[in-house]
Order: structure tokens, then C-alpha cells, then sequence
């Protein structure tokens, strides 16, 4: 589907001074006793997700606005997010939202196989209603006060692992939308327990390789109290559940100024960081591009990762979770995999040994600028360059516009009536 010429074309144009760039920042690396060489191979071992419902025009609960030539299913998802794997070479896997994504899974495995993709974690829905359920979600699902629904909200996280289990997915991320508008509406007590016993029944169908991951948000679409709130309660379900769940973070669920990477680095002392959903926000869930808003928070939560890589056990699951509202997706998707993986490769440059003795001298001025020289340094010509020798494109979205993809999938794709309210 990419014209591939647009990726030759763009990257021989761009390939003279990329490796004049790349050369100068060598050198500067050098003298700080950093092989360039390395933290580039570094680079190429990145790896985020990318999901399935980024790849559609988002919205808000007032208006969607709709682009041109939206996939209009799964198949169309995965070509797209084929192409962001091509021309970025850092997003090799999808993950599925069910039901919005659900589709015979030898079909979805070919699919992805012609894409030279393959699925991450499996995300299930109980926080809207289908056409054919039996039992509504809008007073709950898991934590819901009747059985019933609680067993269909179950079942169906059941049924998420069945489909990731016949398509290679080897996690469930389980988030609710579960909570109450009012004080006094619920009892929070004997909800989180109802909670509880929906997530062990779900816990009890994980295959022995798979793990399941609670992600926690402050508000929204419960504006009083929401059931998984906190790091701290999702830290609570993960000990209790049992050692194949963890806590995934999404950048945005949290309040404005709470210190995030400080949370991350709590999680990982206690074993339980799962990964991550990333976005940026200015002052909620805003779900904007990741790094367009705070970079040097992003980089801080990466400095905690690569400070932290080397601890057993640690194993994450990166995604980016984003809603595009007036982007072009394919295109503010490419960006926030390279913004991500900029932070990571950021991340890669800070001296830790000299940051180790600044903090036990209680320097706190060089502590705070060793950060800061890493975070500062421009290393595009890093990810530019890891992109050439993968195959991918110097510029991502120059290649992708040259290629016209836009275009030909608008020709193929009828337009979606506006209107209705994008996911959030
Ligand atoms: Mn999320």
C-alpha cells in the first residue's frame, strides 16, 4: 500500500547532511566518552505499540470531526499502522480494542502478517454499552451492583483473552470506567470489593504467559469517585491478584503537577510496573501527542526506566495512547513514537555515575544539570539515522506525504459521517 519509492526519494535527498549531522554529534558524544554507536543500536531496539483506535480521527464529547480516508475496520487500522511501522521502524506491534476490533482472528493474523506487524496487549470495552448486550454499563460493569452484569462484564474479559490468545497477545489491560457522579450514590467500599472479585474471576482465565494489566484514572467519565483512581489502588489490585498483574500508568490519568516519574520509580521498587500508556496533557486526560506539551516530564519518567532497566523482573509494555483530533493520525502517531523514543535515547545520555555522586554529596545543583545535558542534547540525528539503517524513513512525514498514501486510502474509504462523538 506505502509507495516505497517515497521513502527512497525523501531519505536520498535528506541522507547528505543527516550524516554530516550525525558525524558532529559523534565527536560531541565522544568527548563525553559516549559511543554514538551504541546508544544508536539503542535506539533501533525501541519499541512501542501502537492502538488500533489512534488510527481514526478522535474527538471530544461535543464533536468528531472526521479526516479523509479513515479506516473503516480493523483491516484498514492495520494497514495504516503498517505504515507508521515502515516509515518509523519503532512501532512494531498493535493493540486491539474488542469489540471495535473484533474480526475472525486467522484473518487479523494475516493481516498483520502482510503488515509485518503484531499485537500487544488486548483492551477490553465494559465502559459503553453494544448493540447486543444484555445488560447496560451505565451504572457499572465490573464493580457493577447487580451479578449479572458483573459476569457480562467478565465474561467479555474472558473472551479478550481467547482472541488475544488466538492472535499472540500475551496481556489484557483492564480499564473501567466504573465509579459514581454523586457523593453517597455508591458505597466505595463494597464496590472496589465487587471490583475485586470480577478482576480474580478474569485473573483466573490468564494463560500461564500472560499478564494483566490495571490502569489507573483519576476521573472521567465518573466525575466524583472512579473506582481504579490511583496508583495506589491499582497497586493494591496488582499485590492481590497475584504476580502475572501489574500496573500500567497513563501519562494523563493523573492530576496536573502530580510527579509521575516519581510514581513509576514507587512501582518498580515494589515490582509491579507493567508499562505504559503515553500522551501528553496540559490539564486532565487530554490525550494530546506525546512530548508536545511536557517533554522534559517525558524524559524524566524515561530517565527513571533506564535508571531502573537492569532490575529482574522488569519487563514493560509500552503503547501509545493518544485521540487526534485535528491531525492527521498516521501522522501525529509517527511523531509520538519518535518523541518517545527521543525521550528514551535522552534518557540513554545521562551520566549516571556522575548523577550517583552528585546525589550522594548532596550537590543538587550539578545533580539537576547532569539531567539537564541530556535532556538538552539533540539527538535526532540518532533516531534519524536508526530509522535509515532499519529500512524506515529519515523524515517520517515528508515520506509519508510524498508517498500520497493519504490521498489513494481517501479514494478507497468512504467518508464517515460526522457527528457522533469520537473516543476519548
Ligand atoms: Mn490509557
Amino acid at each position: 500500500m506505502l509507495d516505497q519509492d517515497a521513502i527512497t526519494t525523501t531519505n536520498e535527498a535528506a541522507e547528505t547532511a543527516l550524516r554530516e549531522d550525525y558525524d558532529a554529534l559523534a565527536q560531541k558524544l565522544a568527548r563525553a566518552g559516549t559511543d554514538i554507536e551504541a546508544i544508536k543500536e539503542r535506539a533501533k531496539s525501541f519499541a512501542v505499540a501502537v492502538p488500533s483506535w489512534g488510527t481514526g480521527t478522535g474527538g471530544t464529547r461535543f464533536a468528531r470531526f472526521p479526516g479523509a480516508g479513515e479506516p473503516r475496520n480493523i483491516f484498514d487500522k492495520l494497514d495504516d499502522c503498517g505504515v507508521i511501522q515502515a516509515l518509523t521502524r519503532a512501532t512494531p506491534s498493535v493493540s486491539l480494542h474488542i469489540p471495535w476490533d473484533k474480526a475472525d482472528p486467522a484473518d487479523l493474523l494475516a493481516k498483520a502478517e502482510e503488515q509485518g506487524i503484531g499485537f500487544d496487549a488486548m483492551n477490553s470495552n465494559t465502559f459503553q454499552d453494544q448493540a447486543e448486550q444484555a445488560h447496560s454499563y451505565k451504572f457499572g460493569s465490573l464493580s457493577h451492583t447487580q451479578a449479572p452484569t458483573r459476569s457480562q462484564a467478565v465474561e467479555h474479559n474472558l473472551e479478550c483473552i481467547e482472541i488475544g490468545r488466538q492472535i499472540g497477545s500475551k496481556a489484557l489491560t483492564v480499564w473501567i470506567g466504573d465509579g459514581a457522579n454523586f457523593p453517597g450514590q455508591t458505597h466505595m467500599g463494597r464496590q472496589f470489593d465487587r471490583y475485586m472479585d470480577s478482576m480474580k474471576a478474569i485473573y483466573a482465565g490468564l494463560p500461564e504467559d500472560w499478564r494483566l494489566f490495571s490502569e489507573h484514572k483519576i476521573y472521567e467519565p465518573a466525575f466524583y469517585s472512579t473506582v481504579v483512581q490511583d496508583w495506589g489502588t491499582s497497586l493494591m489490585i496488582a499485590q492481590e491478584l497475584g504476580d502475572k498483574a501489574a500496573c500500567l500508568v497513563d501519562l494523563g490519568h493523573h492530576a496536573p503537577n502530580v510527579n509521575i516519574e516519581m510514581i513509576v520509580s514507587r512501582l518498580i521498587r515494589a515490582g509491579k510496573l507493567g508499562g505504559f500508556h503515553f500522551n501528553d496533557s496540559k490539564y486532565g486526560d487530554d490525550d494530546l501527542d506525546s512530548g508536545t506539551i511536557e517533554p522534559y516530564r517525558l524524559f524524566l519518567v524515561w530517565n527513571e526506566l533506564v535508571e531502573a532497566e537492569d532490575t529482574p523482573g522488569l519487563n514493560l509494555s509500552h503503547m501509545i495512547d493518544q485521540s487526534h483530533n485535528v491531525t492527521d493520525p498516521i501522522e501525529s502517531l509517527m511523531i509520538s513514537a519518535c518523541e518517545i523514543q527521543r525521550a528514551f535515547v535522552q534518557a540513554s545520555l545521562v551520566d549516571r555515575k556522575a548523577l550517583a555522586g552528585y546525589q550522594e554529596e548532596n550537590d543538587a545543583l550539578m545533580a539537576s544539570a547532569t539531567l539537564r545535558a541530556a535532556f538538552r542534547t539533540d539527538v535526532e540525528p540518532i533516531l534519524a539515522m536508526a530509522r535509515l539503517e532499519s529500512g524506515g524513513a529519515i523524515d517520517p512525514v515528508a515520506a509519508f506525504r510524498a508517498s500520497g498514501y493519504r490521498e489513494k486510502v481517501a479514494q478507497e474509504r468512504p467518508a464517515i459521517a460526522p457527528g457522533s462523538s469520537g473516543i476519548v
